[in-house]
């Protein structure tokens, strides 16, 4: 399958990340991709091409206009107002506050964000834009004909929703690839989000679409991020009753003991829905080494993730997100597509 890949992710690089309460060197950051490109090069799994650029429009699909122009412009706004180091919120307009656009920056950075771990560099703008024209190139060519495609999208996206970013996540990449197929003349969609967290900026962006499944298997949201999505009684509103799944799982959970039946029932789930193309939101940071989550799935078992989503024999955008223990990353995402590519 064709890789898609722009090295403008590089540009996304913060200084510091806040983890439970300290400042740590982010573990979202450029060597992730870079490994993630050298393994699949390695591996033979297809050729490595640079994106066209992504049409706003799209963009405008999946996100708030007053957003996008935040995003685009807060780093401006941040160093004047503070100087050259990593623009981080500190206060938000949760219950009991008015949802309102303040004109300070640090007004705007509560207002457009859910969390204090991703930080807005220099280049993220650079970096997001780029990875959402990855995943748009990436589902055009799926569009095209190809029966698949490996979208290296970095910064991540899944987080992401129509005006927040959080979770390391700015662009919603797996949602721009949705809204291309949906334009190139798929009727019906799925996404399958195999991260480790809930992909909450991609349930709430579909969530009143009946068009659009999301099936995701993820931390137990009383016990992990993003804490506030994700249950199991999410189920979809409106036009999209019944086209939204959550699988939570439990810390420790492992192949053996819970991975494997909810990954079939999520697939189970996308059978049922009958779509003309799926999305995977592709995290591996449920692997057991990973340095943030609490999941305990071996290299092997990427193997079966990929033969269980080619199994469905449905073109297919892989989308990447998370996956932070980088010595296993290569590995782990090029056993996802060549057990995929075996099984289709
Ligand atoms: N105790 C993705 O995987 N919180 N985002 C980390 C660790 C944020 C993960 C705190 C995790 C976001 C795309
Ligand atoms: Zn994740």
């Amino acid at each position: 399958m064709h890789i898609i890949y722009s090295e403008d992710h590089r540009h996304q690089d913060g200084t510091a990340e806040l983890i439970d309460g300290q400042f740590h060197p982010p573990v979202e950051k450029p060597e992730r991709a870079e490994r993630i490109l050298a393994a699949v090069r390695e591996a033979g799994i297809g050729g490595i091409q640079a994106p066209d650029a992504v049409e706003r429009r799209i963009l405008e699909k999946v996100h708030d206009p007053g957003y996008l122009q935040f995003l685009e412009k807060a780093w401006d706004e941040w160093i004047a107002a503070h100087g050259d180091w990593d623009a981080l919120p500190i206060d938000w307009p949760t219950r009991t506050f008015v949802q309102r656009l303040p004109e300070a920056i640090d007004g705007k950075l509560g207002y457009y964000s859910f969390d204090a771990g991703t930080p807005i560099t220099r280049g993220t703008w650079k970096a997001a834009t780029a990875a959402a024209s990855v995943a748009s190139s990436g589902a055009r060519k799926v569009v095209g004909g190809e029966h698949a495609v490996f979208c290296l999208c970095r910064p991540p996206g899944h987080h992401a929703a129509r005006d927040l970013y959080g979770g390391y996540c700015f662009l919603n990449n797996a949602a721009v690839a949705v809204e291309e197929l949906l334009e190139g003349g798929s009727g019906r969609v799925a996404v399958v989000d195999v991260d480790y967290h809930h992909g909450n900026g991609t349930q709430t962006i579909f969530y009143r679409r009946g068009d659009v499944l999301f099936a995701s298997i993820h931390a137990d949201p009383r016990q992990d991020f993003p804490f506030f999505l994700g249950y199991v009684d999410e189920t979809g509103e409106g036009e999209g009753a019944d086209a939204n799944a959550n699988y939570p799982l439990r810390w420790g959970t492992g192949w053996t003991d819970g991975y494997d039946d909810a990954l079939g029932a999520a697939l189970g789930r996308v059978r049922d829905f009958a779509p003309d193309a799926v999305v995977v939101s592709l995290g591996t940071d449920t692997f057991d080494g990973d340095p943030i989550s609490r999941f305990k799935l071996r290299s092997d078992d990427y193997l079966r993730i990929g033969e269980g989503i080619g199994g469905l024999r449905l073109p297919t955008v892989f989308v990447m997100e998370g996956g932070y223990a980088v010595d296993a990353l290569g590995v782990n995402v090029v056993n996802v597509l060549s057990g995929f590519e075996d099984a289709y």
